[in-house]
């Protein structure tokens, strides 16, 4: 077998598995074919720019015999950036994608859903809003595509470093609406003692690791953050690149401090290895 992959001007037109190889596409090898070329128009099907080198539509391998290509076809469409705004799948689902002059997505709206199918289509709407400084702030769904009610929403705060302080989630309404309060999550950052940027709580963004759960040893030079803040050992002098692997305090088989002629000294011992670190005993 082989899957082989064709281009014209630079794009990529097939993608065919060859299932017995002989290079000659037969009825059973599943060919992918991708056709370019988007012209600009009016409706939300529409490109709002025309291009030769827009991917217009991607064309799928047929699940069964003479099934029509137009139940296997994903359309898309885009606006003056390239941007893709319009995306009808082989189900015919429709989703319309509304950008800021920033080029973030605000909206994104299911304008066709094939309940027929077995789609859920309870939420219509997803709009998603910006802090100047460009971080997410919040996320709702709605029942419509168009106003309607909020089902739920969540929403991030940061400090001034961007580090995320707090998550908020109300799984029924917008957050102070009806039915259930929302909940959170905060996230508290202590400045360490050498430098004044706090370390960040989250691996990345959307995904923070909580404080309390995870103990990260990263000594480079030897410097020690506070240690008296939720049993956690912060080591400074991280480099861009952890070289050291996150140690959970489940994982960890004992935890440390002596302090001596003023010198304190962390231990971290973990299952297959040990950090230590050293700093001033205050
Ligand atoms: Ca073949
Ligand atoms: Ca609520």
């Amino acid at each position: 077998m082989y899957t082989r992959f064709t281009y014209a001007a630079g794009m990529q037109t097939s993608m065919w598995v060859d299932l017995d190889g002989d290079n000659a596409v037969d009825s059973d090898d599943q060919v992918t074919t991708y056709t370019y070329g988007v012209v600009k128009g009016a409706s939300a099907a529409d490109s709002k720019i025309s291009s030769n080198r827009l991917l217009k539509k991607a064309t799928y391998p047929e699940q069964y015999s003479m099934q029509a290509a137009a139940d296997r076809e994903v359309n898309f469409a885009y606006n003056a950036q390239g941007q893709e705004v319009y995306k009808k799948d082989q189900a015919t689902n429709v989703i319309e994608t509304v950008y800021d002059t920033g080029g973030r997505v605000t909206t994104r709206k299911f304008t066709t859903i094939n309940t027929g199918a077995g789609f859920d289509d309870a939420v219509k709407r997803i709009e998603m809003a910006y802090l100047g400084r460009g971080l997410a702030d919040t996320v709702t769904q709605y029942d419509a595509t168009s106003s309607g009610t909020a089902l739920d929403q969540v929403q991030y705060s940061y400090d001034d470093w961007g580090n995320l302080t707090k998550f908020e989630q109300d799984p029924d309404s917008a957050i102070g609406g009806g039915g259930r309060a929302a909940y959170s999550v905060q996230y508290t950052l202590q400045r360490h003692q050498r430098h004044a940027q706090p370390r960040r709580a989250a691996e990345g963004a959307g995904h923070p690791a909580t404080l309390d759960q995870e103990v990260r040893l990263r000594a480079e030079d030897g410097q020690v953050a506070d240690p008296a803040f939720l049993g956690v050992v912060h080591l400074v002098g991280e480099p861009a690149t952890p070289s050291h692997p996150s140690v959970s305090l489940s994982t960890a088989k004992s935890l440390s401090r002596n302090c001596w002629k003023n010198q304190m000294e962390w231990v971290m011992s973990g299952d297959r290895n040990e950090h230590r670190a050293v700093g001033s005993c205050n």
